[in-house]
């Protein structure tokens, strides 16, 4: 088995709910066992700013899938939730983005790991820390670290 972490992030279609139900969708996932869930957090939108705040989370799994098969399943998840990919960093019901696969570094056409983008980003590394404080991210550093370099404004814990 293997640790692996996810992120989960929405701004359309009622975003809390919609990350709530992702993470049962995680939980029951074949092979894999759901050990962690963050808390939930509005964030102001990143890219593209005139859209709604997202709801963002994560969660940590224990999965014996590869780590291209859980890519897979949480494309599947997506499209169940009715995602439609148009914009870039535009709106959406649900964005699932694997974020770390212990022992495992990766760059091709269909995967990078870890997420090459999560280090500049306070909505990923925020849920993150709720799971993971010392993680090490390869060539990076731990969690907690890069979390005290990023601008929080804004980021508000949900009840
Ligand atoms: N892919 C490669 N590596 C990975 C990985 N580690 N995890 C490939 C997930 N997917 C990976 O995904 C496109 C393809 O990337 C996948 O099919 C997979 O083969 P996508 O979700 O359509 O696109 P993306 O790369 O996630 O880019 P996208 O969705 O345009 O932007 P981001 O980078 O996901 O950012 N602001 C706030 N506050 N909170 C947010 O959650 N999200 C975005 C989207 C923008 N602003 C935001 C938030
Ligand atoms: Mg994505």
């Amino acid at each position: 088995m293997t640790l692996a972490y996810i992120a989960l992030g929405s701004n359309l279609d009622d975003p809390q709910q919609q990350v709530l139900d992702a993470m049962d969708k995680l939980a029951s996932l074949p092979d894999t066992r759901l050990l962690r869930r963050s808390r939930l957090y509005r964030t102001p939108p990143w890219g593209v700013l005139e859209q709604p705040p997202f709801v963002n989370a994560a969660v940590q799994v224990d999965t014996a899938l590869s780590a291209y098969a859980l890519l897979d399943a949480l494309l599947d998840i997506e499209r169940g939730a009715g995602r439609v990919r148009a914009e870039r960093n535009g709106p959406r019901t649900l964005d699932l983005d694997l974020l770390h696969v212990e022992g495992v570094q990766l760059d091709d056409a269909r995967l990078t790991l870890p997420h090459p983008r999560m280090v500049e980003r306070a909505f990923v590394l925020l849920p993150l820390n709720d799971l993971a404080p010392a993680l090490q991210l390869p060539g990076q550093g731990a969690v907690a670290e890069l979390l005290a370099r990023l601008d929080l404004a804004g980021c508000e814990r949900l009840p």
